[in-house]
């Protein structure tokens, strides 16, 4: 085997452990990842030789590459990930677990000589800024040259991290091979009590980009856990009044439902009169620990933005436009044949001839069999683009401790039911609106598209360890900050009965914002609902905005006899965590349903 010459660490541990993946992969040679520019030059043009990458148009997308991924390894395969804690109790009902020698020894069967003529190559990064207390340290060895240039995007890597890492520092230990992209020996891996991850046979997002929901999310929330912390599926952004003043907001919405869009929101004309900026902070991931202020404060740990493309344009979210514009990877779009990309939902007309996310050739227009459009662009293509480039990036994106939060949103995708927007009444109230929410499922995730289920936190794919104790810790983030966010919900699906949306949604979702700011200063009319404060009719400003006071009406109703309806899955849900489940989230069961039914009294 050829070791690279520049191997650049003295950390004993890192190196024993690189050999003993090396021994069980088998690869010709092993390259270490520094960071540098240089580097990545030399290997987009390796991409390009290889076939993995496809350069684009370098006058109108200059630095930007097109990669296709299998067509069986185009989402999250959430069936085929596991938590592999030595107890099957620690994972929890919502969770796939084995046991970790399992893990280890079948995994291990499908790598074994898996990189054999192939490159492993070593990147170490860093979720968060580099040598910070806040952030940690992984280092990635993997097969794919595609994951490592999109690790070059999503985090901070190379040299700095290693000297951050010193010759003992703590690090997870992420071992990744696309072995023959075979679906039935995929498996995605954590072993929360080793701080290790195996992914094998994926070489697409969540599954083969270790450092994102593997280890910011699975393995974090068992850090933050016994930490004291939370690593939530959450955006981040801050909100700049007329005086210059600017307020930080969390929301955690569930895959495709909108982070990501909220996150780079655009002021619309009668807000931007009022004064307002948006800034962005992060669009996916947030880590929050309680600051010295009694407050609790949120980072992003990610560097970059690996965004869902249809529905994107420079009507809904100009910004991620801006921010794609160069050096960004495009996966399982449609490319012209002119060296474009073009997606569903996009900017201008596709292009007169191009190949689909499939590679088949594909002309505008084009219908299958039965007469239905091919679309040109998986649902769930995405792009890969550095954070920084984001023109709406706040100035505090990469401050260490982060931004002070205001408040915590949670939403879903909900066609019924779930109003715009209602606040918790209380921090403990809130937790249960988080552990009880649902959302009707994405092509973000293998499965049945619509398909409405609960996805509490939207953590459900993330959560590392058994959720009835995440709940509890929750409960306890409560107890430990003095002055904690308030918790509100919020839902830009709602349908009319003709199946449109009721609200316009993007840029407009300002005006919700503006409302729940004002709540937590304790401004803001509302009225008290059983599930919650709803705005008062006219306590959102609508200027400028052409909706119905009927359409308002309906995106502001609560209706009991549906919540009811709604306890029951809710119920169904909480059973399954069985006597683990703390009493205050069956205490707020009991209460909301009291609410939704009060007592008759003879
Ligand atoms: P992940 O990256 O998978 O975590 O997704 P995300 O939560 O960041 O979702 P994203 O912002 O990429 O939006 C997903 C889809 O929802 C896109 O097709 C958007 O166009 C659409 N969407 C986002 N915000 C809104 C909204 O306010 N209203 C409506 N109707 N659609 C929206
Ligand atoms: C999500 O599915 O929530 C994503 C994309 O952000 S992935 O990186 O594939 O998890
Ligand atoms: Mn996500």
């Amino acid at each position: 085997m050829d070791t690279d010459s520049h191997a650049l660490s003295h950390h004993p541990k890192l190196k024993s452990w690189i050999d003993e993946c090396a021994k069980l992969c088998k690869p010709d040679r092993i390259v270490w990842i520094d960071g540098s520019e240089e580097e990545k030059n030399r290997l987009e043009a390796e991409a390009v030789k290889t076939g993995e990458f496809v350069k684009l148009d370098d006058k109108k997308f200059p630095g930007c590459f097109y990669h296709r991924s299998s067509s069986n390894d185009v989402a999250r395969t959430e069936h085929l990930t596991f938590i592999c804690s030595r107890r099957k109790e620690d994972a929890g009902p919502t969770n796939n677990w084995m046991p970790p020698e399992e893990g280890y020894r079948r995994a291990g069967a499908t790598l074994a000589g898996s990189m054999k003529g192939r490159t492993m190559y070593v990147i170490p990064f860093s979720m968060g800024v580099v040598g910070s207390p806040f952030s940690k340290i992984g280092v990635q060895l993997t097969d794919s040259l595609y994951v490592v240039l999109n690790m070059r995007i999503m985090t901070r890597v190379g040299k700095p991290v290693l000297d951050a890492l010193g010759n003992d520092g703590e690090f997870t230990k992420c071992l990744h091979g696309k072995a023959d992209l075979d679906i039935s020996k995929r498996l995605i891996l954590h072993f929360p009590d080793d701080n290790a991850i195996w992914s094998v046979g994926s070489g697409y997002g969540g599954n083969a980009l270790l450092g994102k929901k593997c280890l910011a999310l699975r393995i974090a929330s068992n850090l933050a856990r016994k930490e004291g912390w939370l690593a939530e599926h959450m955006l981040i952004l801050g909100i700049e009044d007329k005086t210059g003043h600017t307020e930080y907001i969390t929301a955690a919405f569930p895959s495709a439902c909108g982070k990501t869009n909220l996150a780079m929101l655009v002021a619309p004309e009668a807000l931007k009169a009022k004064g307002y900026k948006v800034w962005t902070v992060g669009d996916d991931i947030a880590w929050l620990k309680p600051g010295p202020d009694g407050r609790l404060w949120a980072m992003n740990p990610e560097f970059g933005f690996f965004g869902v493309a249809p529905g994107t344009n420079s009507r809904t979210n100009p910004h991620a436009m801006d921010t794609v514009r160069k050096n960004t990877i495009f996966t399982n779009t449609l490319l012209g044949k002119d060296g474009s990309v073009w997606w569903e939902d996009g900017d201008g007309e596709p292009p007169a001839e191009g190949w689909d996310w499939m590679g088949r050739p594909w002309t505008p227009g084009q219908k299958d069999a039965e007469g239905k459009p091919i679309v040109g662009a998986h649902p769930n293509s995405r792009f890969t683009a550095p954070a920084s480039q984001c023109p709406s990036i706040s100035s505090h994106w990469q401050d260490p401790q982060g931004v002070p939060i205001s408040a915590v949103i949670f939403g879903g995708r909900r066609q019924h039911l779930a109003p715009l927007v209602y606040q918790s009444f209380d921090w403990a109230h809130g937790v249960f609106v988080g552990a009880s929410m649902a959302s009707e499922r994405t092509a973000a995730q293998v499965g049945k598209l619509g398909e409405v289920r609960r996805d509490p936190m939207a953590m459900l794919p993330f959560c590392g360890y058994n959720m009835a104790d995440y709940f509890g810790h929750w409960l306890e983030m409560g107890r430990a900050v003095p002055n904690p966010p308030k918790i509100f919900h919020v839902n830009w699906f709602r349908k009319d009965e003709n199946g449109k949306f009721l609200w316009p949604g993007y840029g407009e979702n300002l005006r919700v914002l503006e409302w729940i700011l004002g709540r937590c200063k304790g401004q803001g009319k509302a009225q008290k609902t059983p599930i919650g404060h709803v705005p008062a009719a006219d306590a959102l400003d609508l200027t400028g905005l052409k909706i119905s006071p009927k359409a308002m009406e309906k995106l502001l109703d609560v209706r009991p006899e549906d919540w009811d309806q709604e306890l029951d899955g809710v119920e169904g849900f909480f059973r399954r965590f069985d006597e683990r489940m703390p009493q205050e989230m069956w205490s707020q069961f009991q209460n909301l349903k009291s609410r939704l039914k009060p007592p008759v009294h003879a």
